[in-house]
């Protein structure tokens, strides 16, 4: 067992982009699952930073908010680029892809039922910008020649967003590419085929 710990609801959500990684770094992590009842009592949410979860442990270092674990696996992991540079470049499409997980997560829990359709006509808008990175980039990554933390968090945003309309990347080649890539590395499929990734709804009110 490796040093991680990963506290957080029976869901996907903000932490598949993580263990996605995790995974294909070949590393463990055990994990503690909060139901919900539980969590409402509010002494575990008392000692999280921000009130709220995930919380991720390596060691005595306790991490809140996904995207600071993100890229604290990025630089435990040789994923956050060859130089500062690159490493600026990969902060930049990684707060891009937090953009449009928000405007996700926003529909999904607020306004599913009214703004669905809209958020679907919309999205071709926000995934242009990631194909146009991707295709100038041509080595099938965000940014520089192998998967950064960004490109996780792509890559399950996208797995996402596939299961909400399923031919959203249909005029999207690069990342419909990047896609099918990430999910044949053979550390990624066993993941993703396993129970621990198949079993968790991605999102905690039952919306996909
Ligand atoms: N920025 C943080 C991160 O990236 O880690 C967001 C963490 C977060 O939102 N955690 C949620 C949580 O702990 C679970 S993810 N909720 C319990 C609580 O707040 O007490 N989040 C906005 C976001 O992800 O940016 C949400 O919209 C979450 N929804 C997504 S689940 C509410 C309800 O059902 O209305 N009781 C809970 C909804 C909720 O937290």
């Amino acid at each position: 067992m490796g040093p991680y710990t990963i506290t957080y609801f029976a869901v996907r959500g903000r932490c598949s982009a993580l263990k996605i990684m995790l995974a294909d770094k070949g590393q463990e992590w055990k994990e503690v699952v909060v139901d919900f009842p539980d969590w409402m009592k509010g002494s575990l949410k008392g000692t999280c930073v921000f009130g709220q979860l995930p919380k991720f442990q390596d060691g005595d270092l306790v991490l809140f908010q996904s995207n600071a674990m993100l890229r604290h696996l990025g630089r435990n992991h040789d994923a956050y680029g060859h130089d500062g540079k690159e490493a600026a470049l990969i902060d930049m499409m990684c707060d891009g892809v937090e953009d449009l997980r928000l405007k996700y997560i926003k529909m999904i829990y607020q306004e599913y039922d009214t703004g669905k359709d809209a958020f679907i006509k919309d999205l071709p808008n926000h995934l242009d910008k990631f194909e146009a990175v991707m295709t100038k980039n041509k080595t099938g990554f965000l940014v520089g020649n192998k998967s950064s933390f960004a490109d996780y968090n792509l890559f399950d945003l996208l797995l996402n967003l596939v299961v909400l309309s399923s031919t959203c990347l249909d005029s999207f080649p690069s990342l419909k590419s990047f896609v099918g890539k990430m999910s044949a590395q053979p550390k990624i499929k066993a993941f993703l085929d396993s129970d621990a990734y198949k079993k968790l709804p991605i999102n905690g009110n039952g919306k996909q």
